[in-house]
């Protein structure tokens, strides 16, 4: 019940984000062609889901500013015994009604009458207007048609506004439920990348890694928050690399970037380990350096700071590394003027986390600036190296290899807290953690 009243806040707060006289419209996930007359699995829209929690498609919520009143308008499918034998329980629109403490709810069938009524007197309208492009499209011709009836007195919409802007700055601070979730979703992940370094050894394949992961996500929750990277040896430097079936061989590392999501919520972890169990010499002096930087980074967060600050930390601990290790001569001054470290380290070291694994909420306010960190938010920390086979600046004894760290990090009121922290990522808790057994099936 504790969820129903935070859908009934996250509402109430967008409701007054909204200028007097608007409506907004927030559709739920449609269906996804997989081939022919099969479908992907579903998966809720993530601004639906943050404001209902409804898990069907053919839904759409409709919030209501008008007048002082403020109200909650839900639409979604009606109970069909056929339909329901085929493709599962509908909630049926009383219960929903009900359920989810909506001022109104109407069955979906026929939701583009309806909503034309309730158009009607509103000035501004609020919608996402970079998805859900087919029922933009009927949304539109609805607008036109009673933009016709010029002589009626109530206004009909004429001022458009792009929701995403609103529902993004809300979702950046996560309430306590959202953060329970992702904690139930980091407990997961622990599971699934312990399994991991202790099932992976030569003579194993990426995909029985992959797989036994995705087991041990759906085991224990939804399943994964995205495509898992399982990426043996060189795999490592393709940073989306999702092919995941290449053999495991002794004397490499591999990269394992994959978070299972609980409720919709996910967790995205980069952790990086020897296929033998133990680092060599040069996988060590490496991996010791980016994990130095993750470090570093984390130990930053706090309200106030900045994705830039923390992006700048891990590039200053990794350059002055790579200069001590010989792989870069020069001053660090020299290298951070000439972005040297791109070649090596070619992505940012954070992005938000929350419904999306790279969750939408807005990097800079509305004068540029970047946002200032706040309890309340999540964010990742992920600095790598990667080092080409065919880039003539490295030493060959580093070539081919790539390593990347990453945890989660919930910011908190004196600093922070990783979500993730449970999951081995010192040298030696790594190498116990891949001679460990791991039982799947229990
Ligand atoms: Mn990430």
């Amino acid at each position: 019940m504790r969820e129903q009243t935070a859908f009934r806040a996250r509402q109430t707060k967008l409701l007054h984000m909204l200028k007097p006289g608007s409506i907004a419209l927030i559709p739920a996930g449609s269906l996804a062609t997989r081939s022919n007359d099969t479908e992907f699995p579903f998966r809720q829209d993530s601004q639906f889901k943050y404001l209902l929690g409804l898990e069907e498609h053919d839904a759409l919520l409709v919030l209501s500013n008008l007048d002082g009143k403020m109200r909650t308008i839900l639409f979604c499918q009606e109970k069909n015994a056929l339909a329901e034998l085929w493709s599962g329980k509908r909630i049926g629109v009383e219960r929903a009604k009900e359920l989810f403490n909506a001022d109104e709810a109407y069955p979906h069938a026929n939701w583009k009458e309806k909503l034309a009524e309730l158009l009607v007197g509103h000035k501004s309208l609020y919608m996402d207007f970079f998805s859900h492009d087919t029922f933009f499209t009927q949304v539109k011709s609805l607008l036109y048609q009673l933009s016709l009836t010029k002589k009626r007195k109530e206004p009909s919409p004429s001022e458009f506004v792009n929701l995403a802007p609103l529902l993004g700055r809300l979702r950046l601070i996560k309430d306590s439920n959202e953060i329970e979730f992702m904690k139930r979703a980091a407990e997961i992940t622990n599971r699934a990348h312990r399994g991991a370094m202790a099932l992976a050894k030569a003579g194993k394949n990426e995909k029985d890694i992959n797989a036994a992961m995705e087991y041990l996500f759906q085991r224990d929750g939804g399943g994964n928050a995205y495509e898992s990277i399982v990426a043996g040896g060189e795999n490592a430097l393709v940073l989306h690399y999702i092919e995941n079936d290449c053999a495991l061989r002794d004397g490499d590392l591999i990269l394992i970037d994959a978070g299972a999501q609980f409720n919709l919520y996910a967790s995205d972890v980069s952790r990086t380990f020897p296929v033998s169990g133990k680092f060599s010499k040069e996988q060590r002096e490496l991996y010791q350096l980016v994990l130095d930087a993750q470090k570093s980074c984390i130990q930053m967060v706090g309200p106030g700071k900045t994705l830039g600050e923390i992006h700048a930390e891990a590039g200053k601990v990794l350059l002055q590394g790579l200069i001590e290790l010989g792989i870069l001569t020069g001053t660090l001054e020299e290298h951070q003027k000439d972005d040297s470290l791109k070649r090596y380290y070619p992505h940012g070291t954070s992005h938000w986390l929350g419904l999306d694994v790279h969750d939408n909420g807005p990097y800079r306010d509305s004068k540029g600036e970047e946002i200032g960190l706040a309890p309340g938010m999540v964010l990742t920390v992920e600095p790598g190296l990667y080092f080409q086979l065919d880039d003539d600046t490295v030493p060959s004894k580093y070539k081919g290899i790539g390593i990347r760290i990453e945890d989660d990090i919930l910011v908190t009121e004196k600093g922070y807290e990783n979500l993730t922290a449970a999951i081995p990522k010192e040298i030696k808790e790594v190498e116990e953690a891949c001679a460990s057994e791991v039982t799947l099936f229990c």
